[in-house]
Parts: C-alpha cells; structure tokens; sequence
C-alpha cells in the first residue's frame, strides 16, 4: 500500500558532489536543466533519480543522449540502467518541462500574486527535475536564473547576474529539499550584520511593492535571532547575504531553505495598525525558528524523513529558549507547556498518535505534527534537565563539532549526550520511539519526620502499541511548609521503573510542588484538595506550578458546573488574591485569569472516564466567566483603567502583558456592562490587539454586528487582517449561529478558498468553536467534510492538515461518533483522493 518503513533504509549508491541547475522561467512551460555530478559508490548499481509531474524533453550522459532501452521511466522517477552507466564517475544531463502557474499544491516551483517561488521540504525537489529527493544525497548548487523579472533569488552567495538572468553559488553541501527560488517585483527592507568571527552579511526582508512599510520587526528579529544564536550556542552566520522572500499563499508557517528563508506573508508582516501582540511574537519566534535552523537542519540535516524531529525537536527547542531569553521570561513556559497539553496530549490520546520518530508512513507531509515539533522539543528539555546546562552545551558542541556537514539520526543525537555525560540513554529513547503520554500516579505519606512520595506511571495504549514500557521520567520536585516556605528548594528526581518512592527529611507534612516547570511531558494524576490547589496558587514559588494549581482549579469547577455545580467558593476566593496581588506580572495574571478552553474541558473530562457534554462546556465556562466578574467587579474594573498603556505602540513583553491583562478583564466587565467599554476601546484603539481583542469581545457577546462591519469596512484591502476578520466572525460566534455563519461567509466574494490562509481563517474558524463544531445535528462535521472534498484536488497538504480536527470524534456521544465516522467514510470513498488525506482520513477512522 505504499507504506514506507524506517527498517528499509539503505544508502543511496551514489555521491552526488556538485549540481547545476539552469531555470528558464515561464509561467506555463519553465525549463529546468540540470547536470549532476556523479559517482557510484560500488558496483552494478542502477541509478534511481525521484520525479513526478515533469515533461521530459531530454536526457543524456557524458554528452551523449540516452536511448530509450537506457532507463525505464515512471510516475514517480527515472531509473536508468546499471548497464547503460558508464564506469566511474559521470554528468547525468536532464532537460525537463514544468508548469508552475499549474501548481495549486504549492509544493515544487509554483506562482504566488505573479511571484515564483518553491517549496520542496519534504519531497517537492522531485517535481522541479529528476534528482535523489533525499536528505542524506547532499550536493553544492550552482543555480542560473534567466527570467524577465526584476528580482532573481536561490540558495547561497551572490554570482553574475545581468538584466534577466542571475546566478547563485551555495557552498554548503545540502539536499535538495532546502533548495529555494524566487523571482518576482519585489522589494527589500535591508541591513547589515557582521558575526563575531568578522563575516559581514547583508540582510534582505524581500515583500510585494506596498509591503514594505511592515517589515522592520521582522529585520529586528532576524538581528536578535542571530546574536542570540552567537552567544546562547556559540554559532555563527557563514554565507554574505541572508534573503527572506514572504509569500500569501504558503501551505504552512515558513521554511528555511539555506540563505533563501521563505515565508508565508503572516509571518513577515507587521505594523502597529494591523498586527496583534501575539502576531508580533509569533512573527519573531518564527523568524528565530527558521534561522536557528541553519545549524540544526541545514549545516546538520536528517538521514531520512523518520529522523524529522531531530531537526524540528531541537530547533523549536531553540526558539522556545530564544522568545523566553529576548521576549517574555518564564510566562513562556506556561504557554508552551499549555500548547503542548492540549494540542499534543490530544494527538496522543486519539487515533494519529505516533512515536516522535516514527517508524513507518505513507505520505511524510503527514507527519509534520505536534507531537514531532513540540514533543520532540520537549524531549531536548528533558536531556537538557539531566545532563545540565554546562553537560547539554558540551554535548551540543560535540554535536556540531562531530556531525556538521552530515544527515544524522536521533541515535547520533543521543549518543553526544551519552558521550559527553557517560549515561546510558537507552531507556530515554523510549521517548523518541514510542507513541503516548505517560500518566503519573503520585501518593504521599509522612511519618517520623520523613515525607515519601511515590510514583507509579502507565501509560494509556497506542495504535500499534499495546504494551508500553516504563520511561526515564525527570521530575523536578520542591517542598513548602504550611505558611508557603520553600523546605526544599527543586530536585530533579529520575523515575525509571514502573513504581518507585523518594523520601525527604522535614519538620512537618510539607505540601508538595510536583513537576515544576512542567519537567517532563506527562500527566500528573494526584488527588489534591480545592485548598491545596488554592495554596499553591498563593504561595508556590515556581512560577509554572504555580499556574498549574490556578488551572487545575479552575479545571475542576468546571467540570464539576457542566454536572449542574455551583462555581466553586475556593476559585473564585483564590482568583481575588490573584487580582489584588500587584508584586505579580500583568502577563502571568492574564494567564492565571483564562480558563482552560473547551476542547481542552472536553480532552479532561474524556481522560477521567466521562463523555463531554459540547452545550454543558460552554455553558459552564460562561456561567463561571459571569460569576468572576460578579464576584470581582469592582477590582476587575479598577485594574482595566489603570493598565491602559499609553503612548505610541510597542510590542514589547511589559505594555503587551498590560494590554494582555487589560483584555482580559475587559471580556469579564464585559459580562455585566453590557459592552460598554468594549465598544468604547474598538472606537478608540488605535492598535490592532486592542482593536481586535475588542472586537472578539463583542462578537463573543453576541453584540459585535456593527463593530465587525465597521472593522471590515476598514481593512477591506488588507489580505492578512480580513483573514483574522473570517476567522473571529466564525470562531467567536455564539455557537448556535457558528455553522450558518460560517456557510454564509463561504459564499461571500473576499473568501478566496484557494488562497490557504484564508481557507484556514475559516474553515478552522469553525473547528475552533468548540460547541459550534460539535453541533448536534452534525452540520459543522459536514460542512469540514464538504471543504476537505472540494480543497484536496487542489491543495492535498491543506486538506489532510485540516482534517485532524476530527481526531477526537472517539470523545463524543454515539450519535456525534456516528455522524464523524459517517463524514470520514464519505472522504475515503471520494474518488481520486490524494495520498495525503487519504492515509489521514483512514488513520482517524482507526
Ligand atoms: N521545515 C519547515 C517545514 C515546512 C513544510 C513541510 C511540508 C510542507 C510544507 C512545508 N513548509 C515548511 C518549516 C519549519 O519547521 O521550520
Ligand atoms: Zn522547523
């Protein structure tokens, strides 16, 4: 069935030194020429070269062509015989015929806004020119652009260039799926940088003409990115230009083709007027992400698609460090630990779980998941915790210094931290190879000055995985004392067997603070006391469990109002002290004040046995929301008018945590006010957070019609705010109205459904109201079946990204699970369905 196992993995025959490319640019009928540098490893070997969709209009060797008896072609590559290749060395020469302005995939060389650009991570290499799209066949490029069109851009340094044509030489070996072209009009916002070693590099941000008035942050970024990557990991910048080229239509965030960054436009362009806070970090986290990943993914790359997180893991470990060094302290780890528990638990605990590394896929673009980014990141955090800071940046410089220049797997990521610490990490790599997110069990006992706690983990089977071994688990753990002393400052106790006991001396029963800074990606199960929870909310002296107890509360009383509960005293009392404590950062209150989201209500309550109730979940978070902002008015509203920030816009950590907290106040009075205030601040912003926070606000109350009109009145011509536009109209609406809302807007004449940013504004619109989605009558899982249908012949990548909203359908009562395994039936049986949303919507089906 076209299944791909990780035990197939063989060496590719050949070495592949140098390649020249020539690109003769049309929209319908683009040239590629290539000539490959040759030479076989051993004997007897055919060659294979990867290729779909390309016309073959020549094909030769040494100069002379090949004859037809030479090679076998099919849809998916070019073998030419061992008999027909010479001996030694040789230049394979191919001249093919492409059609970019055919390319709705997005993958390959296509066209955005008259713009040529390429994606070829993970095998869209193959569909430029026949070549071994592999990431451990790694070659120098020497590219030749010719082309009518101002601006001519590919990987490396600058060569010759004359009007219509340009050339580029990358020195860095590398394989084909960090290859970028760009041509287009367009113009640069530049600067210069110089590395410590003394390289000065020219820094060019490349947008549509129009574009270039939002793109200083992004420089800044790239800037602080580059200096941190100096000094957090001693590495530098080693060609003399770095390009970045923002594209609209891109089917994911960016990409970090080697000196030739490209980005989807959401993610390069800012100004005050049209960007939110969160778009101002999310756009320097990404630009830190890609460029991070000139070391770890470029300079050291993977030996194949399995080994994907040992680049995605580490490098979004990196820029994870990156935004809490440069941007926003520890309140970055609340939110990524956040991330991680609903978007990643929730793959693990449904049908597309999978290990990190996986060992086996049909369509790799499948595999560009939560659980290899995010997981995978957590994963450096725990070797991180266990080898030290001095032992983790020793082995990342034994990394660099034994692998660079080589496509590596995740034994020989392993293996530096073995060498450098002298542990066995064989259990550790459990983590890495197996699927699941261990549950962890903890029981207490004191007596005679001696407090145990013990551990026993399980963890919940998999598909393909029903036994599971235990885990190397780290747990930072710390003691208070009953006036919220630290007894125990934070140890990092290491579980590795199935149940096991660490005892403490102490005084007294101290109160225990588990899993600080969330040190493994696990769930703790510990029967606590709403008092307990509300103490450690007070007192806890990490910042992360803190949080923690806040959020298990506030969990709680949830759940427990969903079964027709009153809001729970102990919360709301302990939300009080919060509001009132101002030693506290404005940003860790606002996320102390959020309660947890309805999917992730809907993930608890499926964990602890029970069947999500989509109307109750609602409910409850608005009775809970209402009777906050009762309970606390007076504070709420005195805070809301001191935090106003004033003067000129800045996306710095300290005026966005106001802003943050402000809003998030603002949502609470908005309750009782009747929108007043909210009315008033979206008349009066005049930045985009506050004047889309406002907005969600009122849509969310019910009260939004003219504010939403006037706001697209407005930004009509902006593509990127009219995307956050269809998003909050349907994502925010009151979920009665959510699946009506968000047919009308499929019909209106700015939804450009090709375009994949706005498709996601609205479509995951919809998935993301929770309530709305999961409406009784199943027209919300309907009407995403409708899309992926109608998307995939178009955009695979997009659809079968998409469609993963439907992962949870086993939480849902039987008619909801009926009405999802319906939908998903329905795609599979769609003919011409692309490989990708095919396996996806076969896997959700389980
Ligand atoms: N490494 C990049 C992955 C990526 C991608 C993968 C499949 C299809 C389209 C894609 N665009 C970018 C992005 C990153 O992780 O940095
Ligand atoms: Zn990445």
């Amino acid at each position: 069935d076209g299944t791909i196992y990780l035990s197939d993995y063989t060496p590719y025959p050949f070495d592949l030194d140098q390649v020249h490319l020539t690109f003769r640019l049309a929209p319908s009928a683009t040239r590629v020429l290539a000539r490959l540098h040759l030479t076989p490893k051993g004997e007897g070997a055919s060659l294979h070269l990867d290729g779909e969709d390309l016309k073959l209009i020549s094909l030769g060797i040494d100069g002379t062509a090949l004859q037809p008896a030479d090679y076998l072609m099919t849809e998916t590559g070019l073998t030419v015989h061992a008999a027909a290749l010479p001996e030694g060395a040789f230049t394979l020469e191919t001249e093919v015929e492409i059609a970019p302005n055919a390319n709705t995939a997005l993958e390959g060389l296509y066209m955005s806004n008259g713009m040529y650009c390429t994606q070829c991570e993970a095998e869209g290499f193959r569909k430029i020119t026949f070549y071994p799209d592999r990431p451990d066949v790694m070659a120098r490029f020497h590219v030749r652009i010719e082309g009518d069109l101002p601006v001519l851009l590919s990987n490396g340094n600058a060569g010759a260039s004359g009007q219509g044509w340009a050339e580029w030489d990358d020195p860095w070996p590398k394989p084909a799926y960090l290859f970028a072209l760009v041509a287009g009009d367009l113009v640069a916002t530049s600067g210069k940088f110089t590395t410590k070693s003394g390289l000065e590099v020219d820094l060019n941000i490349w947008v549509r003409p129009g574009d270039e008035d939002r793109c200083d942050f992004a420089l800044e970024s790239l800037v602080r990115s580059m200096v941190w990557d100096e000094e957090a990991y001693g590495r530098e910048y080693d060609l003399s230009v770095f390009n970045l080229v923002a594209v609209d239509d891109f089917n994911m965030g960016a990409m970090e083709n080697k000196g030739l960054n490209i980005f989807n436009s959401k993610l390069v362009l800012a100004s005050p007027e049209t960007a939110t806070d969160t778009d101002y970090m999310r756009i320097e986290a990404v630009i830190g992400h890609e460029y991070f990943h000139n070391w770890t993914g470029d300079r050291i790359t993977c030996r194949d698609w399995f080994q994907l997180c040992l680049k995605e893991g580490l490098t979004v470990f990196r820029d994870q460090s990156f935004t809490r060094d440069v941007r926003l302290g520890p309140v970055k780890r609340i939110e990524d630990a956040a991330t991680l528990r609903t978007r990643q638990f929730r793959e693990d605990q449904g049908p597309l779980a999978h290990p990190p590394r996986p060992n086996h896929y049909r369509e790799i673009n499948n595999f560009y998941t939560v659980t290899v980014y995010e997981k995978g990141a957590e994963i450096v955090g725990m070797l991180k915790r266990l080898a030290g800071d001095e032992g983790y940046r020793r082995a990342l410089d034994l990394y660099f210094d034994r692998h660079d220049g080589q496509a590596c797997t995740i034994e020989d990521w392993l293996k530096v931290f073995e060498d450098v610490t002298g542990r066995d990490l064989s259990q550790f790599a459990l983590w890495y190879t197996s699927a699941g997110t261990p549950h962890l069990k903890v029981t207490d006992t004191y007596a005679d000055g001696r407090y145990t706690l013990t551990f026993r983990q399980s963890t919940p089977p998999t598909p393909g995985e029903a036994e599971k071994a235990p885990r190397h688990i780290p747990i930072a753990v710390g003691l208070l004392d009953l006036q919220g002393r630290e007894v125990l400052s934070t140890q990092l106790l290491e579980m590795t067997e199935e149940e096991q006991s660490f005892s403490f001396d102490v005084a007294e029963k101290p109160v225990p603070s588990i899993l600080r800074d969330f040190s493994a990606p696990v769930v703790l199960q510990r029967e606590q006391s709403p008092e307990e929870q509300a103490f450690l909310l007070a007192h806890d002296t990490d910042g992360f469990n803190r949080w923690e107890a806040g959020r298990s509360l506030a969990q709680r009383t949830l759940i427990d109002m969903t079964k027709g509960a009153e809001p729970a005293p102990a919360y709301l009392e302990a939300i009080g002290n919060l509001l009132a404590d101002d030693t506290l950062e404005p940003a860790f209150i606002a996320h102390c004040l959020a309660l947890p989201g309805e999917d992730e209500l809907a993930q608890a309550i499926f964990a602890a046995g029970g069947t999500p109730d989509p109307d109750a979940i609602h409910r409850a978070r608005n009775t809970l929301s209402k009777a906050i902002a009762t309970t606390h008015e007076a504070r709420l509203a005195a805070l809301y008018d001191a935090l106003e920030v004033k003067g000129p816009y800045s996306p710095d950590a300290e005026p966005a945590g106001k802003r943050g907290l402000r809003l998030a106040c603002l949502s609470l009075l908005t309750k009782l006010d009747g929108g007043t205030r909210a009315k008033a601040l979206f008349d009066q912003a005049n930045n985009m957070t506050e004047s889309f926070g406002a907005l969600s606000i009122l849509i969310r109350a019910g009260i939004g019609q003219e504010a939403s009109q006037a706001f697209r009145n407005r930004w009509q011509d902006n593509r990127l705010v009219m995307d956050k536009w269809f998003m909050v109209e349907v994502a925010a609406c009151p979920p009665e109205s959510a699946v009506s809302r968000a047919r009308e807007l499929a019909q209106d004449s700015a939804f450009d459904w090709k375009n994949p940013n706005r498709f996601r504004a609205l479509v995951g619109g919809l998935t993301a109201n929770h309530a709305g989605f999961h409406a009784k009558d199943g027209s919300g899982y309907a009407f995403l079946a409708d899309w992926l249908i109608k998307l995939d012949p178009m955009n695979p990548q997009t659809a079968a990204r998409m469609s993963t909203s439907f992962e949870t359908w086993r939480r849902y009562d039987a008619p909801r699970q009926q009405m999802i395994r319906e939908e998903l039936t329905r795609i599979t049986q769609t003919r011409g369905l692309s490989r990708d949303l095919s396996e996806m919507s076969q896997r959700l089906l389980g």
